[in-house]
């Protein structure tokens, strides 16, 4: 038996044939069909594939006979069903249902709103932005399968305590960059797209293992999370660019970040200083995570009836509260203590700066 795939690299429907080929460990000749080039519309490839498309599947067997197939879920199906193992397929029903549901989203949903013939005509003949018809439908499938493929993890999890860990572990890993990103402004959306990526997959590969009997404790988990997305994102930034000057300049305007992180910008753009104060900030954000958890543990040890416990979180949720009206307006004035010393206000500066008015 001899098997070939045309395909191309680029192409998402051929990625799903080659994770099943690779999955089944099926040896297969790669044949490139260069889409972008304009292979796929070439007569000989037409009569494999009438839709001009990739990928295109051929199975020749021992007697000769060629068995060539379109489309990629099909093919994904004559896979599995010919090369049971490993089954591509859930064994539960329900579970297969779901599966067909995910692969359908994406396959009629998304998919073909964003293939390269069709963002061509829409902006080649219908002269109209093929960027935001792309964004559009991957958006909109995309929310609906993430819903549904959360649904379908949750039949993974045995107790809502199991997804509040996962959810902490995948929230401590982006965390520090989810703070930092306001003070540092060397911090660009790669750091923030690597850490959460990382972190998610992080925390997954470690539900995963402690599913399958190799887990780590819960805080071992935790630090692990956090330290590895902290080596992710850090290494990701310092390879990647910065955002440039004028975008830093405009956020430094609109979000008045106080303490060193933003020295350069506001040095080279000869920018006022922050009226905010990074000491009184850390205690708004003391105050509102006691505020918060308080009120959330405040209100289980209610339920569960442990009134005195409940009594300690009712005062910490109060003092917390206090403590946040008294901060919030002092950190967010307008009116700084820089101020008063002679730095322009900020609001000034912002209109200054959008309007490119000076003086
Ligand atoms: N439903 C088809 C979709 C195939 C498809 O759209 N392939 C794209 C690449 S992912 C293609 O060949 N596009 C070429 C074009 O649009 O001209 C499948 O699952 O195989």
């Amino acid at each position: 038996m001899k098997i070939v795939l045309h395909n191309y690299w680029r192409s998402s429907a051929s990625h799903r044939v080659r994770i099943g080929l690779g999955l089944k460990k099926l040896p297969y000749d790669y044949v490139i069909v260069n889409i972008v080039k304009r292979d796929q519309h070439a007569d000989t490839y037409r009569a494999k594939n009438p839709m001009a498309q990739v990928p295109t599947l051929e199975i020749t067997d021992d007697d000769g006979t060629v068995h060539a197939l379109n489309q990629s879920l099909p093919i994904l199906e004559y896979l599995d069903e010919r090369f049971p193992e490993p089954a591509l397929m859930p064994k539960d029903l329900y579970l297969r249902a779901r599966t067909r549901i995910l692969a359908e989203i994406v396959n009629s949903g998304i998919q073909p709103l964003q293939n390269l013939s069709v963002m061509q005509h829409v902006k080649g003949q219908l002269g109209q932005d093929d960027k935001a018809w792309s964004a559009h439908w991957i958006s909109r499938g995309l929310t609906a399968f993430l819903m549904i493929g959360c649904g379908v993890f949750t039949i993974f999890l045995s107790t809502a305590s199991e997804a509040f860990q996962l959810l902490l572990s995948v929230g401590a890993g982006t965390g520090l960059i989810y703070l930092l990103r306001w003070f540092w402004w060397r911090i660009n959306a790669w750091s923030e797209i690597s850490a959460m990526a990382s972190s998610f997959l992080i925390a997954i590969a470690l539900f995963i293992a402690k599913k399958s009997g190799h887990g780590l404790s819960d805080e071992a988990n935790l630090l692990i999370t956090v330290a590895v997305t902290t080596v992710v994102w850090v290494t990701v930034t310092m390879f990647t660019k910065p955002a440039d000057d004028e975008t830093l300049r405009k956020f430094y305007l609109l979000t008045r970040p106080a303490g060193p992180g933003w020295n350069r910008i506001r040095r080279e753009g000869d920018l006022p200083a922050s009226p905010d104060s990074v000491p009184m900030m850390l205690l708004g954000w003391t105050a509102g995570i006691a505020f918060v958890y308080a009120g959330l543990f405040g209100s289980g040890s209610f339920l569960y009836g442990k009134f005195g416990v409940a009594a300690v979180w009712l005062v910490v949720f109060v003092v917390s509260g206090g403590a946040l009206i008294w901060i919030v307006p002092r950190v967010f004035s307008a009116k700084g203590a820089s101020q008063d010393s002679g730095v322009p206000a900020l609001g000034v500066a912002i209109e200054t700066a959008s309007t490119g008015e000076s003086g």
